[in-house]
């Protein structure tokens, strides 16, 4: 007798438990016991698994395999017996990089950090900047509008300006602005497998209940809760977007690994300057003040961002 063998994909992970989409709808499944057998330094099955389940008679189902990973996104979770490979998100198309342009002002050093990881991940990253009702979109231009020449679309944004009633900051919101660059967002978003990303507080999940209302995520109530932020969202899972696709709301990416990164070969994960090393005068150049770099020149003429060269030599030099 052989259990009928399904194809799904993990929506949901929770204490051990996984919600499987299959063509047949939703179902509850537990690992097989034997694919848990033997030393493992990380998860085995996780949010965006493609995975093979077993129906039961009870309805549950039962992981049967999982389809090897073609990227994931992974947190470093040290432990007594060593350090965790955590997958925050398995098999992602795209990631998407949100910071709010004020409250809390964009940290561009974390933001480079996790395009860093995109690369090395070999994921389409782009960038939202939100909040623009607070600086003006011609401001935020002036913040973010270096990243779409290296090949980085930036998507500017207002998910809300929901300040509670009588605020005394309601005086720097534009009602104009509101909704701005939601329709860009869900566009990019339909039929893709995208991680959200970002810090506390940026409005990560005001921006998923914009182009989506049916979501209806759990939002910070106080505009200030950002200054000493507990993420909000903590539950690991995939939202079904209504176009197709889906996203997933990733707390947690501050402590995103660059793990095996060797500083070599940093250069090569940021994209305006990988062009550019094979033209320095020496083959293990560190772009700092070796003769003949190209990367240096490069930056003294203006055609590299001087925060991207800081940004590439902090994470060298292995700084936050
Ligand atoms: N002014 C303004 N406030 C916004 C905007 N988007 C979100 N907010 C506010 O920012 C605060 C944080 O929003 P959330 O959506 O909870 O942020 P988050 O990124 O999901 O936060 P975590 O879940 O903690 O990671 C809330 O008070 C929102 O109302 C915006 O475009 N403009
Ligand atoms: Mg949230
Ligand atoms: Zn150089």
């Amino acid at each position: 007798m052989s259990a009928e063998i399904t194809p799904g994909l993990i929506v949901r992970s929770q204490s051990g438990f996984f919600s499987v989409q299959t063509e047949s709808g939703l179902m509850t499944c537990h690992l097989r016991g034997r694919l848990k057998q033997g030393k493992h330094v990380g998860d085995l099955a996780a949010v965006g698994d493609r995975v093979q389940v077993s129906c039961q008679p009870d309805g549950t189902g039962s992981i049967e395999t999982i389809e090897p990973r073609r990227s994931a996104l992974v947190r470093l979770d040290p432990r007594p017996q060593g350090v965790y490979q955590q997958v925050i998100l398995a098999n992602p198309d795209q990631a998407v990089f949100v910071f709010a342009c004020a409250r809390p002002a964009p940290r561009l050093r974390m933001l480079d950090r996790f395009l860093v990881i995109a690369e090395k991940q070999g994921l389409a990253a782009i960038i939202v900047a939100n909040k623009i009702d607070l600086v003006g979109r011609e401001h935020a231009e002036k913040m973010f509008g270096f990243y779409p020449p290296i090949g980085y679309p930036v998507i500017y944004t207002c998910a809300t300006a929901a300040l509670p009633e009588g605020h005394r900051d309601n005086v720097a919101v534009g009602a104009m602005e509101i909704g701005q660059g939601v329709e860009e967002l869900r566009e990019t978003l339909t039929g893709k497998v995208s991680a959200l990303a970002g810090p506390s507080g940026v409005g990560k999940s005001s921006l998923l209940n914009a182009v989506q209302p049916g979501l209806g995520l759990a939002v910070r109530e106080i505009s200030d809760a950002f200054q000493k932020g507990r993420h909000t969202t903590n539950v690991r899972q995939l939202f079904p977007l209504e176009g197709g696709g889906y996203v997933a709301d990733t707390p947690g990416m501050r402590s995103l690994a660059l793990w095996d990164t060797e500083p070599e070969e940093l250069d090569g994960y940021f994209p305006e300057l990988a062009a550019l090393v094979a033209a320095c005068q020496f083959n293990d150049c560190r772009h700092k003040s070796e003769p003949g770099c190209a990367v240096r020149a490069a930056v003294e003429a203006g055609r590299v961002h001087p925060q991207r060269y800081d940004s590439y030599l902090r994470l060298r030099a292995g700084e936050e």
